[in-house]
């Protein structure tokens, strides 16, 4: 599929899948990177992000669902992802349709006995004001529904922002808000991932990952590529760990944020 068609598929759909695309020393790095953060102990995201309050104290750790390490393109050396952030550019560059500001990555990594992750979408999770980005979504190793492997909700980024969600629960955070969303309204896109394929999905697509029910686990790595005329937002999330370094309104920047 041409990169034009791609763009087009993400605009109307919320998601498209891209076979493909991700040479296989780019996912060796990417295990790599995984493996680093292990034997480095570097720490693991502790907790889902209640946008606006304290975590419940009776929620479990992130852990519970995933295990998850935030952003380790801001690192140097070992265990850092800049260089397949950087790889991946012109692919968001050109799903975009403009130049991309590299916001945030993640390593996911998901076992047998975590629990499903429900249907969220992720725009509401970031302290920026507007929802014009891309994300990517990598599978480090084959995967399909039996191994967690991320699925769409096709067209629901028509919706628009809805409710941040509990991740615990799939219920909103905010006590009586309504997240207007039915899964079963929508079709479904469930993706087989074979090595070196890529999703790429709006910030507004709802998605969601069932349980690992294989041996072993599912690795993936997710980045987010934001448009420049986005601008930093803390009402939209003040419990991220940026809005301790960004200014709220400016234009976004990326990582150091000078
Ligand atoms: O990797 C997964 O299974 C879920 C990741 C996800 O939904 C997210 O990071 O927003």
């Amino acid at each position: 599929m041409s990169l034009d068609h791609a763009r087009l598929a993400l605009a109307d759909q919320g998601v498209t899948l891209l076979p493909g695309v991700v040479p296989a020393g780019m996912l060796e790095a990417l295990r790599a990177a995984v493996a680093e953060s292990r034997a480095l102990e570097r720490p693991m995201s502790r907790q889902v992000l209640y946008t606006h309050q304290p975590a419940p104290t009776d929620r479990p750790p992130l852990s519970a669902l995933m295990d998850q390490w935030l952003s380790p393109f801001q690192h140097e050396g070992p265990g850092s992802t800049r260089a397949v952030a950087d790889a991946v550019r012109p692919l968001a560059e050109g799903l975009l349709g403009e130049p991309g500001v590299l916001f945030q990555d993640l390593l996911l990594v998901k076992r047998r006995g975590q629990k499903a992750f429900p249907w969220h979408q992720d725009f509401g999770y970031w302290p920026v004001d507007r929802p014009l980005g891309v994300v990517l979504w990598v599978p480090l190793q084959p995967s399909d529904g039996e191994s967690g492997a991320l699925r769409f909700a096709a067209g629901s980024h028509r919706l628009g922002p809805r409710p941040v969600v509990d991740l615990h629960n799939g219920r909103p955070q905010q006590a009586g808000a309504d997240l207007a969303f039915d899964p079963t309204a929508w079709p479904t896109f469930a993706p087989t991932y074979a090595a070196g394929d890529a999703v790429a999905f709006t910030p507004t697509t709802f998605h969601a990952s069932p349980a690992m029910v294989r041996p072993g686990e599912r690795a993936a790595w997710s980045c987010i590529f934001l448009s420049p005329q986005v601008r930093w937002c803390h009402a939209n999330a003040p419990n991220h760990p940026l809005c301790r370094v960004v200014a709220d309104g400016a234009p976004i920047t990326e990582h150091p944020h000078a």
